[in-house]
């Protein structure tokens, strides 16, 4: 079964970042996903253009780059003018009045264009969205911290997306509270990735190569 694993480095230990960065991409990790907040969108503020410039210098595996943050037309340029073609960078549809113009800055520069959505933003409000995005990020917890727990009724949402999905063009990716039991359950159902954070791959004790092979082979 095919499914992507992407590193939640605002988890990351930062008392050795080239060395996170290395010990992961040597595990076989898909992409480096990147939270980038801007204390008004969300209360917290987490890793930094500087943070996302290093890993994007230290490592040639793809960037996802989640940004919630208020308004994103406003200060996407300062992120793509600093990624790779073929990173993704997704913008929150709740954070923005006309998502298709920042989405279309995102296309024009080269990356892939994606919207991540709140625990309590439907499907429905974003179907329109979906013909020109080519990933969702679900967000299975409210963004803005990691060790959070799971919502559980987000479940029906992505059962929902699912459905949509085998009739357009787009992938659908799994952010937050992400546990094994979510991976063996959705991954078979067409989920394309997860997000790794505390749940499941940082502060375990374990080298993450191991632990994204066990990922992998369904083998909890
Ligand atoms: C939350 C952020 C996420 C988390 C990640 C943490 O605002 O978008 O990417 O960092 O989900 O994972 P966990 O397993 O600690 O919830
Ligand atoms: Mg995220």
């Amino acid at each position: 079964m095919q499914f992507e694993l992407m590193a939640s480095m605002m988890c990351a230990n930062y008392g050795h970042l080239e060395q996170e960065v290395r010990e992961l991409e040597d595990g076989g990790i898909d992409s480096f996903h990147i939270d980038i907040m801007d204390g008004r969108f969300v209360a917290n503020f987490a890793m930094s253009l500087n943070d996302m410039r290093y890993i994007a210098s230290a490592s040639s595996v793809p960037l996802d780059v989640h940004l919630m943050i208020e308004h994103p037309n406003n200060r996407v340029g300062l992120f793509l003018k600093n990624l790779r073609p073929g990173d993704t960078v997704y913008i929150h549809l709740e954070a923005e009045y006309h998502p298709s113009t920042t989405l279309q800055a995102i296309i024009d520069a080269g990356m892939i264009p994606g919207i991540a959505i709140n625990p309590g933003t439907s499907a429905e409000t974003i179907t329109e969205m979906l013909r020109i995005v080519k990933k969702v990020l679900v967000m299975s917890v409210n963004p803005g911290n990691a060790g959070q727990m799971f919502l559980p009724y987000v479940g029906k949402k992505i059962t929902k997306l699912l459905a949509l999905k085998k009739d357009m063009d787009f992938e659908l990716y799994w952010d937050g509270a992400c546990t094994a039991d979510k991976i063996q359950e959705y991954a078979p159902r067409g989920v394309n990735g997860f997000v790794l954070g505390t749940s499941l791959l940082f502060g375990k004790g374990r080298p993450y190569g191991d632990i994204l092979q066990d990922i992998r082979e369904l083998r909890f």
